[in-house]
């Protein structure tokens, strides 16, 4: 976990690049697939969606979350990203939806920077890290 500082061109840049967005996403995909299956299970994904963050913060700020709450949150985005609805959710399914909440993220954010505790190996903490190689060369 590291805290960084996260600016909506960092995340589009990030997706625009799609060789490299490609090679992330399934870097990413392959490191959350526990059982090697080639599919993501619910418990599988929900260490990529507690990565996101999409919950514990707003704006930077930790706000206080109801267990309870946060689980449901948690099914209805598993929804979300299995399109088809066979209760896994694979590769493309992945990518797409992974994608979406970035673009929604990077919208939700202005051109305000933003402090976030990364964990490392998140697709955001990647993000960050191709940022700032870029700048130093
Ligand atoms: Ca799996
Ligand atoms: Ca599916």
């Amino acid at each position: 976990m590291s805290v960084e500082v996260l600016d909506s061109a960092t995340i589009v840049n990030f997706i625009e690049d799609e060789e490299a967005f490609d090679v992330s996403i399934h870097d990413r995909f392959v490191c959350l697939d526990a059982d090697h299956d080639g599919l993501l299970s619910y418990v599988e994904l929900l260490k990529e969606l507690q990565s996101l963050r999409v919950l514990e913060t707003h704006f930077g700020v930790d706000v206080e979350t109801d267990p309870e709450e946060v689980a449901r949150v948690y099914e209805t985005l598993f929804v979300q990203f299995d399109h088809d609805s066979n209760g896994v959710v694979d590769l493309e399914e992945f990518k797409s939806e992974t994608k979406r909440m970035m673009v929604a993220m990077a919208n939700g954010m202005g051109f305000l920077p933003v402090q976030m505790v990364l964990e490392e190996g998140s697709l955001l903490k990647v993000a960050v890290e191709r940022e700032s190689t870029k700048l130093a060369a």
